[in-house]
């Protein structure tokens, strides 16, 4: 069952923008209470902008498509919230349970509510060592099926950024950089690799999507988002952390779903919080410039 918010819903109906933001951030992402007031001022943030935000998260079963503020906190303190992605939603809906939606089920409920963009801090990838483990994050499969724009900071190091990629080009999703050639990685502007086109503007990323629906191409988009210059980490020092949290997880044994949730924790700690705040700038401007997307895309139809 979608229950869907009654402003979010005259939103979708009028053609109003909506921006669908996911709740897993909130629970296995970021430590309380920062994961609250940032998933409420990122909801600010897209209102300044002239947008709904729609966040989306499952209780008792029901998939929310607009969370309350109240409904948030739950997700930020409740103990037990589990971390769910497509292969997860027969179950948890069966069973009635709360539970966050990673970027895989937060598209796919937004895409059935309607909703043509969502904007999150980072997507899952292909895991380094993915040779080996077969870790590669579902999120992957469904931007190769799901009409949903994502827009992202890019992927995180903590992944194999030039695997992930290649797995995106082979699943056919276009990996576009909003004013940038670079592929951002995440808590840095820089990857070194290439997105594989350049988006001057909000314009011609909306004019991307309305193409692509035109066209009947199915499956998202991917917009990075760049972090700005003066939030971004020293490079040097985040890539110590990742080496070092990455070493921690492989010598306790972390594996599976637990991998992302532990690295991004052990990072935040290794880095004395530095790692947090730049996670919270990233996503704070990445929904500025969502807004201003599904703005223009509006307007296209
Ligand atoms: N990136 C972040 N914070 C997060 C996640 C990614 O900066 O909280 C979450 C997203 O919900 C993403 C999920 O969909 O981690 C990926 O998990 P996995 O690697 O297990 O697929
Ligand atoms: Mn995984």
């Amino acid at each position: 069952m979608l229950k869907i918010n009654p402003e979010v819903l005259s939103a979708i109906k009028e053609n109003r923008p909506v921006v669908a933001l996911e709740s897993t951030i909130i629970s296995h992402g970021m430590p309380y209470p920062k994961n609250v007031q940032t998933a409420l001022e990122v909801e600010r943030v897209i209102r300044e902008h002239g947008a709904v935000p729609a966040t989306i998260g499952i209780i008792d079963g029901d998939a929310i498509v607009g969370m309350t503020p109240e409904e948030i906190e739950q997700f930020g303190k409740r103990k037990g919230i589990i971390k769910v992605s497509r292969r997860d939603l027969p179950v948890v809906y069966a069973k009635k349970l709360w539970a966050a939606t990673t970027v895989a089920a937060t598209m796919i409920i937004a895409n059935q509510a309607g909703i043509k963009l969502f904007v999150t801090g980072g997507i899952g990838g292909v895991h380094r060592g993915a040779q080996e483990t077969m870790d590669i994050s579902a999120d992957l499969q469904e931007l190769a099926k799901t009409n949903v724009t994502v827009v992202c900071a890019g992927a995180k190091a903590i992944l194999d950024l030039p695997l992930t990629l290649e797995y995106l080009e082979t699943m056919g999703v276009p990996v576009l950089g909003y004013k940038t050639e670079e592929l951002p990685a995440f808590y840095t502007a820089h990857s070194g690799l290439k997105v594989d086109y350049k988006l001057e503007d909000a314009k011609e990323a909306a004019l991307a999507m309305f193409e692509k629906e035109k066209n009947n191409l199915q499956g998202g988009i991917l917009i990075c988002n760049p972090i700005p210059e003066e939030y971004s980490m020293d490079k040097k020092v985040i890539d110590e952390a990742i080496e070092k949290a990455l070493k921690m997880m492989n010598e306790q044994g972390i594996k599976g779903k637990e991998t992302t949730p532990f690295l991004l924790k052990t990072i935040v700690e290794l880095t004395g919080g530095d790692s947090l705040e730049s996670n919270i700038k990233l996503v704070l401007n990445n929904a500025a410039v969502g807004s201003e997307i599904i703005k223009e895309y509006c307007k296209l139809k």
